[in-house]
């Protein structure tokens, strides 16, 4: 996904925007681009396609300096990746603008401002929006009035920095639904998509919130809230440590990524979904084309991405009405196989590089199918690569060979794209919206439930002495069981083996008694009273039942029942939600156990051998 950055200093700004660029590199992106005020008539632009070092190669031979600049990478959703389609955007010679994210409306506004006489030079949804600022400032002479009044115009997900070469001492920033975080200096400022980018050259970070503008210039920040009222955002200081591959406080890795579940979920949904919208166009420019009569969806991972791809298939049912198969590949590649005709051929890989997963693709690629889906982890893998359409989550570097962020930001990924090919199947507006709604309640949910970390640790030592266990589900939370019981064996070495609840009695249940304890998701969904039917065979086996259960799923504790109360879940979200308590209850007992919890015996993070 691409990334901005800004600067207006008293120095020369082109090394801080290249270098800040460079930090946004991770990101992923296929072109990049400057442009810097230096006090004439113009606005200088230098564009590239490919890398930031082919940008600055190009800035070296002719240099863009000037105390005023943006700089973007870009990872094309309106338009194919050209030097042309590049950020910034130009109207006339004077205004700049950079974008993060999609105007949905784009082409109305095209069609408009073309019949005012303005003319396009790319394919981007952002050029639109710098002859609408361009349009506005004409009539109002003031380049914050002309973004402000702009803004209402705007449908969809957007972070923007404005630049104007009539105004040069400062730069108009505002954010609807995709990142900006304001970097203050002194008698400097700067701004950018995420904080690293702005590191060297400063510690001090104001996030604005959305709907905010700002006007940004060396010495001062003043910021509107989406009413118009001036507001101040609190600033900041950078942890070290928080965001990077170090433990900061946290006594392992897991747990710190357990923890940044709700700021990662979050980030994974950022310039993909309005208040009650999936912008489709995010999955990659094709992206409308491609999911039009996508008639069967087949799903490929290993590990921990097979079960999020499990739960995805229930999604997939249910709310597109797409048949889906999901299947391992390791599996999957060595066995002969019918590809149905337009089906979209799903990979999920944490790395990217997944042999097994990345040999059932290339393979699926000669047998033909409709178009591929990516979602991974890490920009530029071959996964990545070879895909037509991608979705990045947004997880950063998963340190932990446990995954733990890595699936809940799938299944974040996942649950977008769900709605995003529903909605070319039929699923109506109101239920978009309310599903919508449900995901920007999840990483304030998830925070909840961190916040019982001490009860479950308190439950986890019930399992210290014990070798095997049982996970229960039914429907999607089947696969959220699952996932929990990986979670248990990888780290502790205890072996669990996870079983869809209706199937006890037909040969688990010989296993139950008390040593055998049993864990059970239960959210509050048409399946809670078949769950505690299935809950009530257990305990008359004299198995003990750890229980996560919806406050009003009506599951009681009593003598060998142990219930941890769950803040309701919309159905829809409560496989996101429900994993993260069994994340929480594995890590607890391995360190109980003093397993290397990072590390577990026998097993590595990214799985590049077959
Ligand atoms: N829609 C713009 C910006 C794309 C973007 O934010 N990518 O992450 C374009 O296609 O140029």
């Amino acid at each position: 996904m691409c990334g901005i950055v800004g600067a207006v200093s008293e120095r020369d700004v082109q090394g801080i925007l290249l270098e800040g660029l460079r930090r946004l590199e991770y990101r992923g992106y296929d072109s990049a681009g400057m442009a810097v005020i230096n006090g004439g008539p113009h606005a200088q632009r230098a564009r590239e396609l490919g890398k930031v070092s082919a940008l600055a190669e190009a800035v070296e031979a002719n240099p863009l300096n000037g105390h005023l600049g943006i700089a973007h990478t870009r990872w094309a959703t309106h338009g194919e990746p050209s030097q042309l389609n590049a950020h910034p955007h130009m109207s006339g010679d004077g205004l700049a603008i950079v974008h993060n994210g999609i105007i949905e409306n784009y082409q109305e506004l095209r069609d408009e401002l073309k019949a005012d006489g303005f003319e396009f030079t790319s394919q981007t949804d952002t050029e639109v929006v710098a002859h609408l600022i361009q349009k506005n400032y004409r009539e109002q002479g003031s380049l914050y009035d002309a973004v402000k009044s702009a803004i209402p115009r705007l449908r969809g997900a957007y972070a923007l920095a404005v630049v104007h070469a009539d105004e040069p001492d400062h730069l108009v920033v505002c954010r609807e639904g995709s990142p900006l975080v304001i970097g203050v200096g002194i008698g400097e400022n700067f701004i950018a998509s995420d904080q690293l980018a702005l590191l060297p050259v400063t510690d001090r970070f104001m996030f604005l919130e959305e709907g905010d503008i700002a006007d940004i210039r060396k010495d001062r920040i003043e910021i509107h809230d989406r009413e118009g009222t001036p507001v101040e955002r609190e600033t900041n200081r950078f942890e070290h440590g928080a965001d990077s591959a170090e433990k900061g406080e946290y006594r392992h890795f897991m747990l710190k990524e357990i923890y940044e579940q709700p700021k990662v979920i979050k980030a994974t949904m950022e310039g993909r979904v309005t208040d009650s919208r999936v912008l489709e166009q995010a999955l990659g420019t094709e992206a409308a084309n491609l999911l039009d009569n996508v008639r069967h969806v087949q799903i490929i991972a290993c590990g921990t991405s097979y079960h999020a791809g499990m739960v995805a298939r229930y999604w997939i049912e249910e709310l597109a009405g797409v048949p889906c198969s999901v299947e391992v590949a390791s599996e999957f590649r060595y066995r002969k196989h019918v590809i149905q005709p337009d089906t979209l051929f799903l990979c999920i890989s944490q790395s990217g590089e997944t042999a097994d997963t990345l040999a059932a693709l290339r393979q699926a690629k000669k047998a033909g199918f409709r178009a591929a889906l990516a979602i991974c982890n890490v920009p530029g893998s071959s996964l990545v690569r070879e895909s037509d359409l991608v979705i990045m989550t947004q997880a950063g570097p998963e340190i932990g060979v446990a995954s733990t962020k890595a699936f809940t930001t799938q299944l974040t990924a996942l649950l977008i794209f769900t709605l995003a090919l529903a909605r070319h199947n039929g699923l109506s507006a109101e239920r978009e919206a309310d599903i919508v709604s449900a995901l920007h309640q999840v990483p304030g949910q998830v925070s909840d439930i961190l916040a019982l970390n001490g009860g479950i640790e308190e439950m986890s030592r019930a399992f210290m002495d014990k070798f095997h266990s049982l996970f229960l589900g039914r429907g999607s939370q089947f696969p959220v069981a699952m996932e929990g019981a990986l979670k248990l064996k990888e780290i502790s070495y205890i072996h669990a083996e996870a079983y869809p609840a209706g199937e006890l009695k037909h040969g688990p249940l010989a296993l139950v008694d008390s040593e055998m304890p049993v864990v059970t998701v239960a959210p509050n969904n048409d399946l809670v009273e078949k769950l505690k039917s299935n809950l009530e065979e257990v305990r008359a086996r004299g198995g003990e039942l750890f229980v996560f259960a919806d406050k009003s799923a009506g599951v009681k504790a009593e003598e060998g029942v142990h219930v941890m109360q769950l803040p309701p879940v919309h159905e829809i979200t409560a496989p996101i939600v429900y994993t993260v308590p069994l994340q929480l209850l594995s890590y607890h007992v391995a360190v109980l156990k003093g397993t290397d919890v990072d590390q577990p015996r026998n097993l590595a993070k990214s799985v590049t051998v077959e």
